[in-house]
């Protein structure tokens, strides 16, 4: 039997290509194509649109590094909002602190929740606790019946094309702001700066006149663009680019990537991505 690829093209000229055994779903939502396959080296792996979004194997990079640098940097993080992330993955870390009351995730696509409850249990699996409110809904409305809300917002997006084109905008990223209760955090997922140094450094220029702070620091992600993710953390008050090295974590032997030195070391950027966002 010939041997099954999969394979993301991340330029016109390069991509990544995984080693599929089985095909396990493939259906179109009203938002976008989702698929799930198994692979070989990476085990379970979501497609949307084409696009990696997780891999078993290491989704948790992503995932803890969207989530813990925002919940160290705030002191009492207490009402947390998910805007995308309908995997889990997301929240499964925002639920591990104990300062956590209420998480609310609002995906766009219900399709993509029920799929990975199905074929990612272990990222899927934190949208079961008790603190947490799932909505199928849109972020932006959200956001604009929620003003003040919340004290940390992670946009858990897909790349800005298709359904997520939007949560890059101006717009949408004063509609974050407003969404923040004082001392507020805000983290966004920004690409890789490999690839799209073109966005990093213009959502740098949107959103450094919106906060007094706004912070990028990376991590690397192997199975995603270049194999090194950017993200953007704002808040008016919280600058984490100079919050001290946070004390060890309570639940630090669960986690895989996150520790306070990798908390402090992820904001050291090459020089290359530091002139991305050089104002
Ligand atoms: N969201 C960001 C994934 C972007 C990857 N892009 C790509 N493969 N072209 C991931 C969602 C995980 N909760």
């Amino acid at each position: 039997m010939a041997v099954d690829w999969y394979t993301e093209k991340h330029t016109p000229h390069a991509g990544i290509t995984l080693e599929i055994s089985r095909r396990l779903f493939d259906q179109k939502s009203p938002f976008q194509h989702i698929e799930v396959v198994e692979t070989v080296e990476y085990g379970n792996m979501l497609l949307l649109d084409g696009c990696v979004m997780i891999t078993d194997r290491d989704e948790f990079v992503y995932h803890e590094m969207i989530t813990h640098p925002a919940l160290v940097a705030h002191p009492n993080p207490q009402r947390v909002l998910v805007i995308g992330g309908g995997d889990g993955g997301t929240v499964r870390e925002v639920i591990r602190h104990a300062a956590v009351r209420q998480v609310t995730l609002v995906e766009i696509d219900g399709m993509v929740i029920d799929v990975c409850r199905k074929y990612f249990p272990a990222v899927a699996c934190g949208l079961d606790d008790p603190r947490v409110d799932v909505q199928v809904a849109d972020g932006f409305a959200h956001l604009d019946a929620h003003q003040g809300a919340y004290d940390v917002i992670l946009v858990d997006s897909t790349d800005p094309v298709g359904p997520a084109e939007v949560l890059f905008t101006v717009d949408f990223f004063r509609k974050v702001k407003a969404g923040l209760a004082p001392g507020g955090v805000a983290v966004f997922q920004s690409e890789n700066p490999l690839y799209w140094g073109d966005l990093i450094a213009k959502m740098h220029r949107d959103l450094a006149p919106l906060f007094a702070h706004v912070g990028l620091y990376l991590a690397s992600i192997p199975t995603y663009p270049g194999g090194l993710w950017s993200f953007s953390i704002c808040s008016d008050v919280v600058d984490a680019r100079k919050s001290p090295a946070p004390a060890p974590l309570p639940f630090q032997d669960q986690l895989k990537y996150f520790t306070p030195a990798v908390f402090k070391g992820a904001f050291a950027l090459p020089q290359f991505v530091k002139k991305l966002v050089q104002p």
